[in-house]
């Protein structure tokens, strides 16, 4: 951090006063700057790259993003050694800027019904690449507007007549040097989007562009210079970078909305409004019970998430390490396990974000209060990296497979265990409704147990709406289609679960005796909140009674009195530099009236006293009326 403030040419700047193009400047520059510097420095480890990063682009996307992630990856994991020499040196020293080129118009999830073509000629050793038909055209990649010189393009591969499915190919688009686009392409900008300003998301139509064969990426699939076509080994493993992606976006989910509960609790310390009593001092929001109830629990949320990231990170290199090894055991589990929560951090981030902007009043809709900001830039980690829904529809996949392999007698392992209790009865919801309320309001052991019937609960009741509608001879695709509402309602269940298991998990690793009463309140806080409000499933499967649901509610409101006195410093404790956090209402020193009116002063309106559309339209009209 330190080396980025203390560099004038890093010079904080704020986004909020320029256009479009200004912003994407900014961000090219901050990004070109940031290169040089990372090897000026010999910045390697990735997580000092990481936040190296974060500190020199503050809150701007970053075009070269692409270029960095996906790209890097796909040639790292996806080329012949043969071809890893010849494109990772030119993209490490950036004469090559890349990116992903997978989506289309027409088509983002359902990757088989994407359009364009690569069709192999044998007689000069090149693909033909097209892009068909207007839903064809590569739409979104980021930086594939203007940044990028080259795309690892996602096309159907054709050859002796034959389709063999989506391939990734290498792709020149503009030319090295002049940056133009080369003959055969039509690339450009998409337009301006909710957020992601800095951001040349892009399309990119190809008409009978021609590259050489060996700008497939070959290191599974063959294409033969006569055009025999080779099939990869496995296809599970180019799953790999998507993983990795997804289990990142878990801890992206902890830090946005970490960044929020700041912003949101600091100026709820610092806002004084109305009265309690009559004739008394306004009180600090913060000390309304219903603003408690809006923050703390996202408070509780983000620590939470903050367990489940690093949780994610540790398990992916676990596995892809054994996977490495060749075992490939624990491939499903990671696979859905990633979805899953990625899935579901990213929408209660997402939500979580909104309900601290509102809980800002009338400000937290200025820029200034840096909300707006976070919120449109985070909210696409529900949508890009594999669509919410559909993510937790392959989680719902994974629970229902081992569901059944519980009901045959086979035992399943990892975080579904839970399900092997299903067989022989051992479940009883009654153990968890039987405990005294004043034990289980108190202890997250017992909550997790609870969370654990209600996931159970829910997997089995999909399970069996899935086999109710297969019996009625329903083909296996429409069955699933009329039971997905609840299949989702399933994987959600079994997160909510991982989270709380998680969150109790982390509390046995902390020392500090004072550390661990507060964190204990904010896991307890976590697993309460979540409980009420889906009381529903906890009464519906009998795993509560209305009587504990009851001392749930008081209890949830105990905890936000207890939290209160440690509210703001929980969220300094995440640390964020001011220039990080970019917001007026969330600064540090809480002096924020004063900076509000000198941001405002910034604004370009007031440039001039008088502004020229007076004379223009204002006064004609006057004169007129
Ligand atoms: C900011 C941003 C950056 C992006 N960057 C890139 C990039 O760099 N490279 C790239 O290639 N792409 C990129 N994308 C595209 C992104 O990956 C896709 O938008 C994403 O995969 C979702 O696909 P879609 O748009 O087709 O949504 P759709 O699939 O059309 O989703 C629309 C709705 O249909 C539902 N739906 C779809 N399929 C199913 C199903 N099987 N079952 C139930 N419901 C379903 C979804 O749940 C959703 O509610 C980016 C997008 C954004 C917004
Ligand atoms: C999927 O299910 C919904 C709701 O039951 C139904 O309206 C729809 O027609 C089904 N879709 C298909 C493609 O069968
Ligand atoms: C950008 C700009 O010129 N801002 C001006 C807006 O008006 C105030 C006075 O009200 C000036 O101090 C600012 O410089």
């Amino acid at each position: 951090e330190a080396l980025v403030l203390n560099d004038p040419e890093f010079q904080h700047e704020d986004l909020n006063f320029l256009s479009r193009s200004q912003r994407y400047e900014v961000a090219i520059r901050k990004s070109a700057l940031m290169v040089m510097k990372l090897r000026e420095y010999g910045i390697a480890d990735p997580d000092e790259i990481y936040w190296f990063k974060r500190m020199c682009l503050g809150s701007c996307v970053e075009p070269l993003g692409l270029h960095f992630s996906m790209f890097t990856n796909a040639l790292q994991n996806q080329c012949t050694v043969t071809q890893q020499d010849k494109w990772l040196p030119l993209t490490y020293g950036l004469q090559i800027i890349g990116t992903y080129a997978q989506t289309e118009m027409g088509h983002g999830t359902h990757l088989r019904g994407l359009e364009t073509t690569a069709t192999y000629d044998p007689a000069t050793q090149e693909f033909i690449l097209n892009s068909p038909t207007v839903t064809s055209i590569k739409w979104w990649p980021g930086g594939l507007g203007k940044t990028s010189n080259y795309a690892i393009v996602l096309a159907q591969l054709y050859t002796q007549g034959q389709c063999k499915g989506l391939h990734a190919f290498i792709v020149p688009i503009r030319q090295m040097g002049t940056h133009e686009p080369l003959p055969g392409i039509t690339v450009g900008d998409i337009g301006p989007k909710f957020g992601y300003d800095e951001m040349d998301n892009g399309y990119l139509k190809m008409d009978n562009f021609r590259i050489p064969r060996e700008n497939m990426l070959m290191k599974y699939a063959k294409v033969e210079p006569d055009g025999t076509y080779v099939k990869p080994l496995s296809d599970k493993l180019t799953y790999g970078t998507m993983v990795f992606i997804r289990s990142l976006i878990v801890g992206d989910s902890a830090r946005s909305l970490c960044r929020a509960c700041t912003i949101a609790i600091r100026y709820s310390s610092v806002r004084h409004q109305s009265e309690l009593t009559p004739g008394e001092p306004e009180p600090q929001i913060l000390d309304y019970q219903t603003q408690q109830y809006k923050l703390f629990p996202l408070l509780a949320t983000a620590y939470a998430f903050h367990c489940v990231g690093a949780y994610m990170k540790k398990t992916y290199h676990r596995i892809t390490g054994d996977i490495n090894q060749g075992n490939l055991r624990e491939l499903p589990e990671l696979h859905a396990l990633s979805a899953g929560l990625k899935a579901f951090t990213s929408w209660t981030a997402n939500a979580g974000i909104e309900e601290c902007r509102m809980a800002c009043g009338g400000h937290g809709y200025s820029r200034c209060s840096g909300l707006p900001d976070i919120y449109v830039t985070f909210t696409p980690s529900c949508t890009y990296e594999g669509e919410n829904t559909v993510m937790m529809l392959q989680t719902a996949r994974f629970l229902v497979k081992s569901y059944t392999q519980v009901s045959s007698g086979q035992l399943v392992s990892g975080m579904v265990s839970y399900l092997n209790d299903l067989s022989g009865q051992r479940i009883q919801p009654q153990q968890v409704a039987a405990r005294p309320t004043a034990v289980l309001i108190n202890d997250p052991a017992s909550l997790v147990e609870a969370y654990k019937l209600r996931a159970s609960r829910l997997v089995e009741a999909a399970a069996k709406n899935l086999q109710a509608e297969l019996t009625r001879r329903k083909s296996q695709e429409d069955s699933w289609n009329r039971t997905s509402v609840d299949l989702v309602r399933a994987s959600e269940a079994h997160c909510h679960y991982v989270v709380v298991k998680l969150f109790t998990a982390q509390l046995s690793e902390i020392n500090d005796a004072a550390v661990h009463a507060v964190m204990s309140n904010l896991c307890l806080l976590y697993a309460l909140y979540g409980i009420s409000k889906h009381t529903g499933d906890f009464l519906q499967a009998g795993i509560l009674t209305n009587a504990q649901v009851t001392q749930v509610y008081q209890r949830v409101k105990e905890l936000l009195a207890a939290i209160r006195p440690n509210a703001v410093a929980l969220v300094d404790a995440f640390d964020f530099h001011d220039n990080h956090l970019g917001s007026v209402l969330g600064r540090y020193d809480g002096n924020i009236y004063e900076n509000m009116f000198e941001w405002a002063k910034k604004s370009p309106l007031n440039k001039t006293e008088v502004h020229e559309s007076f004379h223009k339209h204002l006064k004609p009209m006057q004169a007129k009326l």
